[in-house]
């Protein structure tokens, strides 16, 4: 739906670009709430604060009482930081670990975009932490708002020309395309000391508005899709062989977020449209940017994604504009291989002497449980030996760097905590990956990190009651439709709808190359279990040889699936959906 430009007046801009627009260059009034005395700050900085990496939350569990008791929310901030590739050095783990103790929670949160998240920071500490994370260099600057956040990419610490490029890739695209704003800098690093007002820099490829809406970028070979890639606005797909890049395929307009009963928003997978030689890669990320950045609704943030840019004014169209930004005419995307994705838990070698081991955390919540002290164990084990930690886009956490004769040590050490290695959980439990929802995220509408572990042992239990528990199924569950931890790519995605309810989805695939589709719009806690029961069973009697339960749902269709569970449920299922 393009508009005509000589008949209709331009849409008024949403209240977000008027925030942007007033805002100085993402500075607000953010240094004068600092030195207010109160657990929180307005509203039109609480949207400038998501640029800075951090979101004011609230506790959810004991908002309804403290409600009717008369009292305020208990307020306190989530931080996120930016991580590219999920790399970082020994050093900034235990810096990190530390702040999560005294200023956070006591937790650190692996996020799908293979970063770490803090949650519970009161407002009085916010500009300390933020400060201790620039110490450590790392920075929270653009993890959240309307420009490029986090570049996902590989995990695996393999010693070779391809991962060791798509780390630099990674790390080149993250620096080059931060904001060159100095808020940031004023705000928390410098702070009080701050006198005179500061002069505007420019933003060359931002602009005084920034986006229109969040960017990402995520770069996989089709070797290894951990990532998703084809979720990004813009996929990177390096080409390699022989130990050489021949280029990048190019994806754009990947994302999943929806909201419920508005067919108009949808999640989508990234177009392929073209390839680019390997010095083009800054070229070609400026030009889908600037692109999105001229052209992406700033009217309605619901259709503000690249993704409906894409759709509205159609390919052809894109592609032309693309071209235009680029500077020349664009090659047509190159034939690739098929995706795998590849499992990185347990022992894997890295190719120079030196082993990684993948372990499973669950909902990346590293935290100290009673009998799983993983937390501490995380944190002894990088204090006295020079091993390398990496987040994955699972939720994951890998120790890199391990002398081959030390294996067993680090077994023994993690042991000690109560951490396993050995016991790796089973192939769909070490897939699996929920968001936080509640008590933290504002728009969950239902529980996912907290309900997660229940519902796993229940499709763990069934998956053995019908012989296919050597399977390997994606399940993913989020607490809204938003999508974060990818639901609309998994073999099974569980989306909550209503309290106790979710939206279940079947029929995507492992690889991340295929969406699924909704069988059922609303169903109890209680009904899961009789639902995915019938499911197995069918799918243990009639797959296919290696017909994977993704594939097999997708060749059945949700209709014939929806039909067969009515009939062999009959009202009791029915009744709880
Ligand atoms: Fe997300 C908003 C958590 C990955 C789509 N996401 C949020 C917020 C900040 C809620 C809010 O706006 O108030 C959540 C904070 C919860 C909390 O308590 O911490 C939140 N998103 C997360 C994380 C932590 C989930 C996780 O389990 O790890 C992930 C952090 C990633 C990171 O490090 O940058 C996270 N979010 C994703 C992904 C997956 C991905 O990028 O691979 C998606 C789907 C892909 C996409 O972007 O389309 C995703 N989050 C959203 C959306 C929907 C965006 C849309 O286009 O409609 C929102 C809501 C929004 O932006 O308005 C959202
Ligand atoms: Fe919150 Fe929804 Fe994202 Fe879950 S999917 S973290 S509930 S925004």
């Amino acid at each position: 739906m393009t508009r005509n430009s000589l008949t209709e007046a331009p849409p008024k801009p949403s209240k977000v670009e008027e925030i942007k627009t007033a805002s100085r260059q993402l500075r607000g009034t953010l240094q004068e709430e600092l030195a207010r005395d109160s657990d929180q700050f307005g509203p039109e900085d609480i949207q400038l604060l998501k640029f800075h990496g951090t979101y004011q939350q609230y506790d959810r569990d004991t908002a309804t009482t403290r409600k009717k008791e008369g009292l305020e929310k208990e307020f306190s901030f989530m931080l996120r930081l930016r991580l590219p590739g999920g790399k970082l050095t020994a050093a900034q783990y235990l810096a990190l670990d530390n702040l999560a103790d005294k200023y956070a929670n006591g937790t650190l949160r692996i996020t799908t975009r293979q970063t770490i998240q803090f949650h519970g920071i009161l407002k009085r500490d916010l500009r300390a932490t933020i400060r201790e994370v620039n110490e450590a260099v790392i920075t929270s600057f653009g993890a959240c708002g309307d420009v490029v956040r986090n570049v996902t990419t590989n995990p695996a610490p393999i010693a070779d020309y391809a991962h060791r490029r798509m780390d630099e890739d990674a790390a080149l695209l993250s620096t080059h395309l931060l904001p060159r704003t100095r808020a940031y800098h004023d705000i928390w690093i410098d702070g009080e000391k701050q006198e005179t007002p500061a002069a505007p820099v420019d933003e060359p490829l931002y602009g005084e508005v920034y986006l229109p809406r969040k960017f990402k970028i995520g770069i996989a070979t089709p070797d290894d899709n951990t990532v998703d890639v084809l979720t990004n606005d813009l996929a990177v797909i390096p080409l390699f062989r022989d130990n050489t890049l021949e280029g990048y395929n190019i994806a754009i307009g990947g994302g999943l977020g929806t909201t419920h009963n508005k067919p108009e928003t949808y999640p989508r997978l990234a177009t392929p449209v073209a390839f680019v030689g390997p010095d083009d890669l800054l070229g070609i990320a400026e030009a889908v940017i600037a692109l999105q950045r001229d052209h992406g609704d700033r009217s309605n943030r619901r259709h503000a994604r690249l993704k409906y840019t894409i759709d509205d004014h159609g390919l052809a169209w894109v592609k032309e504009r693309l071209e235009s930004y680029f500077g020349r005419a664009l090659e047509e995307p190159r034939p690739m291989a098929r995706f795998r994705v590849r499992d990185h838990m347990g022992w894997h070698e890295q190719g120079d002497g030196h082993w990684y081991l993948g372990l499973h955390v669950p909902n990346g919540r590293i935290a100290d449980k009673p009998g799983w002290r993983l937390k501490t164990a995380l944190a002894r084990l990088f204090a006295t030996r020079e091993l390398r930690p990496i987040f994955s886009t699972t939720q994951d956490f890998l120790i890199a760097d391990i002398p081959a004769d030390k294996r067993q040590e680090i077994e023994d050490f993690l042991g000690g905590f109560g951490v396993m290695p050995g016991d790796t959980p089973s192939r769909t439990r070490r897939a699996a990956m929920a968001c936080p929802a509640l008590p933290t995220c504002g728009l969950a509408l239902t529980e996912a990190e907290r309900i997660q572990p229940d519902l796993m042992n229940t499709l763990e239990g069934l998956m053995a009651k019908h012989g296919i528990d050597g399977e390997r199924i994606s399940v993913r569950v989020t607490g809204c439709p938003n999508g974060c931890a990818r639901p609309y790519v998994g073999d099974i995605g569980f989306v909550g709808r209503m309290p106790g309810h979710y939206a279940i989805f079947v029929g995507g695939d492992f690889e991340g190359t295929r969406l699924n589709t909704k069988l059922f719009e609303k169903a109890s806690t209680e009904s899961i279990s009789q639902v995915f029961d019938l499911l197995f069973g069918l799918y243990a009697r009639e797959r296919r040889d290696h017909e994977s339960f993704g594939d097999f749902c997708d060749r059945k269709g949700v209709d014939v699936l929806r039909d067969y569970i009515a009939s062999e449920s009959g009202a009791t299922t029915a009744a709880h959906l």
